[in-house]
């Protein structure tokens, strides 16, 4: 009995340490290869890109997409793209769902200001880093990691310092907005008012959302009721410019007859330069898709970034138009 208690016993201690043995020998190695792939380098072919575009809605915003699309493919970027149509509701469900997919990095353009707080506060407790691209939000710095785009304030005081130059006697004009509530349109409108001279005034301001289809009903309307009355109109993007001209041409208006001033610097707008409709079209770079993912890689890597990036940018004038119409890339 004695022997047989001491038989099972030593059976049980020689099971023991074999169990624990295969697990000692694998821990060990284990160990000794996490520390030294913890510190390589993440590359872009690590990367998934949440990239929750706010819509189609216009000639840059098909060339910032663009941009997105085809950075990603020529540096091994994993992009998950969505298209929200304007709606922050729809932007609001795909960054959930990329926060579910445990996604790298979040790049936004966010269709208004406002609203982001709860999404972005997710995104963080997710350990998910967002970069706010384009439009700015209001929400506080401290819930995303770095903006890129540009300064919408600045785009404004350009394009009011246009029609400074151009109606040195003063005037009334008409405006054509943005998005109501977007980054765009708010920064636009809030630099224009400050550096426009007091003896111009702005008759009237509407928004056309950025689109050519509401552009052109919204100038229909403005030629109805402000006929005889103005000399300039300030355009928000190119896209409601082409849509306003139309109506501009339909009521026999003469290019030069009004003082016009656009955003964006499409080929549109250069096309509206060329036909003598656009005086001046101040410049916005659709193309962050390069700048965008460089920050992205850089924050996977725990590097310093810096947290308001902004876009070079200038003013285009009918003059050079013709001959700088074959290089605009958007
Ligand atoms: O000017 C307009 C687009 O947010 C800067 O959005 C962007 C604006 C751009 O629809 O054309």
């Amino acid at each position: 009995m004695k022997t047989m208690k001491f038989v099972s016993a030593a059976l049980v201690l020689i099971f023991l340490l074999a169990a624990c043995a295969p697990a000692a020998a694998t821990q060990a190695p284990a160990q000794a290869t996490t520390a030294p792939a913890a510190a390589a380098k993440k590359t872009y072919t690590d990367m998934t890109l949440c990239y929750p575009q706010l819509g189609a809605e216009s000639d840059w915003r098909t060339a910032n997409t663009a941009s997105f699309k085809e950075t990603a493919t020529k540096l091994g970027v994993k992009l998950i793209f969505s298209d929200a149509q304007q709606k922050q509701e729809n932007q609001i469900s795909a960054i959930r769902s990329c926060i579910q997919q445990g996604v790298s990095v979040i790049a936004l353009p966010p269709v208004v200001e406002t609203g982001w707080d709860a999404v972005l506060q997710e995104a963080k407790d997710a350990n998910i880093p967002v970069i706010v691209v384009d439009r700015s939000v209001s929400a506080p710095a401290s819930l995303y990691s770095a903006h890129i785009g540009s300064d919408m304030e600045i785009e404004g005081k350009r394009s009011a310092a246009e029609f400074n130059k151009m109606l040195p006697n003063g005037g009334n004009i008409l405006e054509l907005s943005g998005t109501t509530g977007s980054g765009a349109a708010v920064g636009r409108a809030k630099g224009f008012r400050e550096a426009l001279n007091a003896n111009i005034k702005i008759l009237d301001s509407q928004t056309g959302n950025f689109t050519r289809a509401e552009g052109k009903p919204v100038m229909e309307a403005f030629l109805k009721k402000y006929a005889g009355q103005i000399q300039g109109v300030f355009f928000h993007n190119d896209d409601m410019a082409i849509g306003a001209v139309e109506a501009i041409k339909a009521a026999g208006i003469k290019p030069g007859d009004l003082k016009m001033v656009s955003i964006d610097g499409t080929r549109g707008g250069f096309q509206l330069m060329i036909d003598g409709w656009l005086q001046a079209d101040v410049e916005c770079n659709p193309l962050l898709g390069p700048q965008t993912m460089d920050l992205a890689l850089k924050l996977m890597n725990g590097e310093p970034i810096t947290k308001e990036v902004l876009t070079d940018e200038s003013v285009y004038y009918p003059d050079k138009a013709a001959e700088l119409l074959p290089t605009r890339k958007y």
